[in-house]
């Protein structure tokens, strides 16, 4: 039996460091219109979408740090996003920097939330794997101070069941690590969201620059097919500050083969029809878990980070 869902990515070009967080939602909002026309039911936005990627600057001063983050979601800003949602009758995922009172004490993370198309937030991730590093390092033409600025994600892998079908969320560096995949392959997802703000340059190693793109597209490729699920990719795209971040949104099969892929680096929205059942093709045949995987030969992967 055939479970459809016509699916978007709406990739953000450039958002400025004084962009009114107003400014960025009705351009959302346009993008939502989009999706609309598209007849799509879910649209993906991208890893912290309301601000320009802020890890790119060393910052010393709490407050400064502390304006780029959602302090409440949906917030004053926010609400005409959810508003317009509602009214439109799509459901969205949003990446947000998130400020959270936890037991008196405040807590930041690179957050992302799934919410339905009557505005209820039905799920919610924070990125564990924080690239980058956590001081000012002078060598490097821009920083990437995820490490400094979060806490590493405190909510697991989690899979949520929705009338959109079994979906999951990876924020931006999860999606190159495979282990991060089958947490959430394990569960049986059907559409996995990634959001992402991707440098085109990688300090540490440029040689590898030219590669961005295609390790992008590799990764997300990967983790769909070896874990059976669809895959929606949304970057924050173009020269963002003088920092160019890689686009390449995609929607991507269960075969991995990627069905529809942005081709700017500007506000962009791509949709495709999924067939979730297609999910089975592969979680039920090449990668049926219970029949082929051998957790006991696996015991290295959850050894210490470095150990062998
Ligand atoms: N950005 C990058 C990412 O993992 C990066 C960091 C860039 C890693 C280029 C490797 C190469 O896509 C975030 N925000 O995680």
């Amino acid at each position: 039996m055939t479970r459809k869902i016509n699916i978007a990515a709406a990739q953000l070009g450039p958002i400025a460091r004084d962009e009114p967080r107003a400014h960025v939602v009705n351009r959302m909002i346009t993008l939502l219109h989009d999706a609309k026309h598209r007849g799509s039911e879910f649209v993906c936005f991208p890893e912290l979408a309301l601000t320009t990627f802020f890890p790119r600057w060393f910052m010393t001063d709490q407050a400064e740090i502390d304006a780029f983050f959602e302090t409440s979601m949906p917030s004053v800003e926010t609400q005409p996003l959810f508003d317009e949602a509602k009214r439109l009758g799509i459901g969205f995922h949003l990446g947000f920097a998130e400020k959270v009172m936890i037991e008196g004490l405040a807590r930041r993370f690179n957050t992302a939330i799934l919410v339905t198309s009557s505005g209820n937030i039905f799920g919610k991730y924070r990125k564990i794997h924080l690239p980058g590093h956590s001081d000012h390092e002078s060598w490097r033409p821009f920083q990437h101070l995820e490490k400094r600025y979060f806490e590493i994600g405190d909510l697991g892998f989690p899979v949520f069941e929705s009338a959109y079908g079994r979906m999951g969320v990876l924020i931006c560096n999860d999606r190159r690590w495979p282990e991060a995949w089958r947490c959430l392959g394990l569960q049986h997802p059907e559409i996995v969201m990634v959001g992402y703000n991707t440098p085109r340059h990688y300090p540490p190693a440029p040689q590898q620059d030219h590669l961005n793109d295609f390790h992008n597209h590799l990764s997300l490729q990967a983790g769909a097919y070896q874990n059976g699920t669809w895959v929606v990719g949304a970057a924050k795209a173009g020269i963002e500050e003088d920092c160019e971040l890689i686009g390449g949104s995609c929607i991507i099969a269960p075969t991995g083969e990627i069905i529809a892929q942005a081709t700017t680096l500007d506000d962009e929205l791509i949709n495709a029809t999924a067939d979730l059942s297609r999910c089975q093709e592969i979680q039920t045949n090449i990668f049926n878990f219970a029949q082929h995987r051998q957790p006991w030969a696996y015991q290295p992967l959850t050894a210490n980070p470095a150990d062998a």
